[in-house]
């Protein structure tokens, strides 16, 4: 895929985890951190509700609309594969990219609904596989506990629980799980070091996949 200039590309970070998690707080965090020394990088989010796409998928998470299980699934892909080859670009230019959100909470939120799981992955394949997946460990129902949900389609406990669970069978080799209950602090900290640790230095010489 790659080809040429491999030495430089930036790396694919993702954070995943359940509503409440503390990805959004993690991510600006760790934006700004390796802003400050010196890296390319950028952060983005999925679903990115400014698209066309993503204004659909907004209006359902705020229940102002309906959409069939897989509809909406196939739809959450979309929101990825339209910012593909943007991202391609961005991370051959050597830019690193903190996502906040990527193909595992797809798979994860809808085959809690009970679709298959199979059927989830597949839309999901061909696209660029991070370099590092952050998963925000918490239980359910300390997320809960944050701030309250916003009322949002999927912030219910209940839901929240199948999620976790379907979480644990996405777990691969590009993971690392962190305790999410520790203080904002310590979960920074520990981010820092993993991101220094297992991406910063090795997957500069690594083809995207
Ligand atoms: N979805 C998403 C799918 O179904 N399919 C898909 O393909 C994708 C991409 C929208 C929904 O869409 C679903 C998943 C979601 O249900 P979203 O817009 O990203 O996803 O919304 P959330 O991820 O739910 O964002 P949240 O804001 O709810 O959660 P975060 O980002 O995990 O948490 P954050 O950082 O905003 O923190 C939440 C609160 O906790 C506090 C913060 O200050 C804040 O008040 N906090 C902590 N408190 C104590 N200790 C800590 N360590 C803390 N860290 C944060
Ligand atoms: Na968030």
């Amino acid at each position: 895929l790659m080809g040429e200039n491999n030495e430089s590309r930036g790396a694919l970070v993702v954070f995943e985890g359940l509503d409440r998690s503390g990805k959004t707080s993690q991510c600006g965090r760790l934006l700004s951190y390796l802003e400050g020394l010196g890296h390319s990088v950028e952060l983005w989010r999925f679903p990115d509700r400014t698209t066309s796409v993503g204004k659909m998928i907004s209006a359902y998470l705020t229940s102002k609309s309906q959409l069939d299980d897989r509809t909406i699934h196939l739809l959450f892909s979309a929101n990825r594969w339209e910012k593909r080859s943007t991202m391609e670009t961005k991370l051959k230019a050597g830019t690193t990219l903190i996502v906040d959100r990527y193909s595992y909470s797809g798979v994860a939120f809808s085959s809690a609904k009970g679709l298959d799981f199979e059927w989830c992955k597949a839309p999901e394949i061909g696209l660029i596989a991070p370099d590092l997946v952050v998963y925000l460990d918490i239980p359910p129902e300390k997320a809960a506990e944050r701030g309250g949900y916003g009322g949002e389609r999927y912030e219910q406990l209940e839901f929240q629980r199948k999620v976790a669970q379907q979480y644990k069978l996405l777990e691969d080799s590009s993971w690392k799980i962190l305790d999410a209950c520790r203080p904002l602090e310590d979960v920074q900290k520990q981010v820092k070091e993993i991101v220094l640790e297992h991406v910063m230095t090795c997957h500069k010489g690594k083809p995207l996949s």
